[in-house]
């Protein structure tokens, strides 16, 4: 079903002419309101009068992460700090996250705009949509939570239970539809499967996925172990959460929500905007947020955009599933981390060189990460293993509280992180098969 037919069916030409419109409020609101709009037009001679079409959009600077922070926590704001109804954060790279905020009217709009996603997957107000996302700082959980009460569903908050609960919540309150990671999903498989658990008895017939990377392969794997059909979904808490594009029936491309968001694609060495078709960086310009609009925010996404029509009958431009970052950002279990957000934690600890490596594997299901890190040997007498032991607990006891990862520790001798001919140590190891 189309949730919000008159704009997710609108004529091409219909839809630029109000994504103009709506993109010089915008503009007009952040010039007045957000001191580092000002500052970053003024710098650079932009007059935002002159943005008339959408043409001109690329004629404005690019923005990102490492330019808000400076804002950190309510100056990127463009509403007082008494119209904002709800926070979320990023989890920030070094200790200073993206703060978003959001107004009344943006948190309608964010639930209408999931309410397509889910709508799209076909879940309607008869749905007992079990939601095993977060209800947290980070967007998931929120975001889905208000869009399946949006179109009337049944919602259960399900997340915090351990996966056993999990399942039995599914299989007695008969849930028809789960939201959560792609990840997660897999976990589910291989716990039915370890308990002699058939899917069967689940009333299971639609999943909702996103907020980390995934393939086909893992689709097809999924959809034919739970016995459901399962639906991509793209977002980033910085331009909204959930919500900004989704898939259709036809599992061809997310439609991303065009009345909301400008999407761009950009070459991320040159900066200059891609035609359709072309890989690059995705850029998102928020056009209806009041609490905290972002104009051409890099998103170190990678992707393309897919400009034929689709057969749903949305005429909304869709982007090809997330292939991966430009960055070294990566995603465990639906957290995303930087490698850098590791360094500064070994930093802190005596005795870590701090040389590691970061192995990503999938168990189960579930990503199990592995860090690898150099201790100085002078310190360390390897034979002593209660020592060895401490200083494990100690590292692993650091990453939980800072960052909430649960890692296992391997301490290694000085310099054995191959770079012995003076190459780079590769900070990530991925093994994971998406
Ligand atoms: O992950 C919002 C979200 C929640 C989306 C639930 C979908 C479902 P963040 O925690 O800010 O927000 O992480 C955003 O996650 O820049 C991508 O790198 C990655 N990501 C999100 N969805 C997908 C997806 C939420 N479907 C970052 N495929 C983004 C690939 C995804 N990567």
């Amino acid at each position: 079903m189309i949730y919000s037919k008159e704009y997710e069916t609108m004529q091409r030409e219909d839809l630029e002419q109000l994504q103009v419109e709506r993109l010089q409020v915008t503009l007009n609101r952040v010039y007045r309101n957000v001191l580092f709009y000002k500052n970053l037009y003024d710098e650079k001679k932009i007059e935002i009068s002159d943005i008339k079409s959408l043409k001109n959009l690329a004629s404005l600077p690019l923005t990102s992460k490492d330019d808000l922070r400076g804002s950190y926590p309510y100056e990127a704001f463009a509403v007082p700090l008494r119209d904002i109804v709800r926070i979320h954060s990023t989890s920030g790279t070094t200790g200073t996250p993206i703060v978003v905020g959001y107004t009344k009217n943006d948190l309608k709009i964010w639930s209408c705009l999931v309410a397509r996603v889910l709508s799209a997957a076909g879940i309607t107000g008869n749905d007992l949509v079990q939601i095993a996302f977060n209800y947290s700082q980070s967007t998931g959980g929120l975001g889905f939570h208000y869009g399946a009460e949006q179109i009337g569903a049944s919602v259960i908050p399900a997340s915090g239970e351990e996966v056993l609960k999990q399942i039995q919540i599914m299989k007695d309150y008969r849930s028809s539809a789960l939201v959560s990671t792609p990840g997660y999903a897999l976990h589910i498989v291989s716990i039915l499967e370890e308990n002699g658990m058939d899917p069967q008895e689940l009333n299971l017939s639609t999943g909702l996925f996103g907020s980390e990377p995934w393939s086909e392969k893992l689709r097809t794997k999924i959809e034919s172990k739970l016995k459901i059909k399962a639906f991509d979904n793209y977002g980033l808490s910085e331009i909204i959460g959930p919500g900004v594009a989704f898939e259709c029936d036809e599992h061809n491309g997310l439609h991303i929500n065009e009345d909301h968001f400008i999407v761009e694609v950009i070459d991320p060495e040159t900066l200059e905007v891609l035609p359709a078709g072309m890989e690059g960086e995705l850029v998102f310009t928020t056009i209806t947020k009041e609490g905290f609009p972002l104009i051409r925010y890099r998103t170190g996404d990678i992707s393309s955009i897919i400009e034929e029509p689709c057969e749903c009958g949305r005429t909304t431009r869709r982007i090809k599933r997330v292939s991966g970052r430009t960055d070294d950002m990566i995603i465990v279990d639906g957290n995303n981390i930087f490698p850098s957000q590791i360094e500064a934690i070994l930093f802190e600890i005596e005795g870590v060189e701090p040389h590691f490596q970061i192995i990503l594997n999938r168990e189960e299901g579930l990503d199990v990460i592995e860090l690898k890190v150099e201790v100085s040997s002078n310190l360390f007498v390897f034979d002593e293993i209660r020592k060895v032991q401490s200083f494990q607990q100690k590292i692993q006891q650091q990453l939980i509280t800072s960052l909430g990862l649960h890692a296992k520790i391997s301490l290694i001798e000085s310099k054995s992180l191959g770079r012995t001919r003076g190459e780079k140590i590769k900070r990530v190891l991925d093994l994971r098969k998406l």
